[in-house]
């Protein structure tokens, strides 16, 4: 358990976040090399996620749901999803967490990119339990996003983080990564895309072929896939966020959840100075991996001391 990793994956999100909303409004395919001065929802999601995993020494759902309304009400500009403020005003009117509030807004639930793109903690938090980071990555989803697109689609983009952060660099193999993320994912939109990208893996596809088979959008299925791919397609934390904002459409999430992936394999000494000494709030978000790296060497999380 490398501590350079979990720093990684943190700043991972917030950078690719911060790179891709410079990118975001344009049409084509254009590369964006510089990260802009302010992080979105995405981060301002993850760090909720974070606080409230350290606060509780594990996930409550009432917990988490109060951190994100704080931080929400602070800084209301970070350019959120149109569902969770709506959800956010519920809760705050004492309607449960649980309640699956966006059943009201959406049928069936939201199954927008939104809880996935601030899982990252999850993955590291619960990265030797599969079942159990499974768990947490559903409920988590459920405060905002109860639609099992959604669910599985956090779970999957956590899983990912955890392979990650688990593995040497130097031995990674993308498409055991791959294979253990099919044997991990429960939902056929997924599995159809996880297909996919073990066949664009084996050519050098021209962007739209990626796009029009894993997607670039809004949606947790269109989005966290093309994630995965911009990691095992690339080489490095820099070309592989490079390479996920260029994708377009949904450019900060793709490239925020590319990055909490790349950033937990390659570590924060794979994240380039130019970008690390542009972000915003680093030091905090560094020192919220460092705490989450803390508590799962004080607790061992295997024996079920402690982490719900
Ligand atoms: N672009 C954004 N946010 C919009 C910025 C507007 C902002 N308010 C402003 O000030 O300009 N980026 C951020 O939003 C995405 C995450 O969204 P989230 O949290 O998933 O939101 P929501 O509302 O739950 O879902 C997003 C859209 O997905 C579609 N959708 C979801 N469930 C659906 C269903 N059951 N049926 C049909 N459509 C569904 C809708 O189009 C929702 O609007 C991230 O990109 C983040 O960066
Ligand atoms: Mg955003
Ligand atoms: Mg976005």
């Amino acid at each position: 358990m490398e501590l350079s990793k979990f720093i990684g994956c943190l700043i991972g999100t917030a950078t690719g976040d911060s790179l891709g909303a410079q990118r975001e409004g344009f049409f084509d395919f254009l590369e964006v090399r510089d990260i802009g001065s302010r992080y979105t929802d995405d981060t301002a999601m993850m760090i909720g996620v974070a606080e409230s995993l350290i606060e509780y020494t594990g996930f409550d759902g009432e917990h988490m749901a109060k951190r994100f309304i704080e931080n929400y009400e602070r800084e209301p500009w970070r350019g959120y999803g149109w569902g969770p403020p709506r959800i956010f005003r519920m809760i705050k009117s004492g309607r449960k967490w649980n309640g699956m509030l966006d059943r009201e807004i959406y049928p069936g639930g939201s199954f927008g990119n939104g809880a996935a793109m601030r899982i990252a903690p999850i993955g590291l938090f619960y990265c030797d339990d599969p079942e159990r980071l499974r768990t947490v990555a559903y409920q988590s989803s459920r405060i905002t996003h109860s639609h099992e697109l959604a669910m599985e689609g956090a779970a999957l983009e956590a899983y990912a983080d955890a392979l990650a952060v688990n593995l040497k660099p130097s031995n990674l193999n993308k498409y055991e990564f791959l294979r253990e993320l099919k044997k991990f994912v429960k939902l056929k939109p997924y599995q159809d895309r996880l297909e996919a990208i073990e066949s664009l893996l084996d050519k050098n596809p021209k962007r739209d072929e990626v796009i029009k088979k894993l997607g670039n959008s809004i949606e947790a299925f269109n989005s966290v896939p093309a994630a995965i791919y911009s990691f095992l397609s690339n080489y490095d934390f820099e070309s592989s966020v490079v390479y996920a904002v260029s994708l377009g459409g949904d450019a900060d999430t793709i490239g925020a959840m590319t990055g909490a992936i790349a950033g937990a394999c390659y570590g924060v000494e794979g994240i380039p100075w130019r970008w690390k000494d542009r972000l915003e709030n680093r030091e905090y978000l560094e020192k919220l991996a460092e705490k989450i790296w803390e508590i799962k060497r004080r607790l061992n999380i295997n024996e079920g001391n402690g982490i719900e």
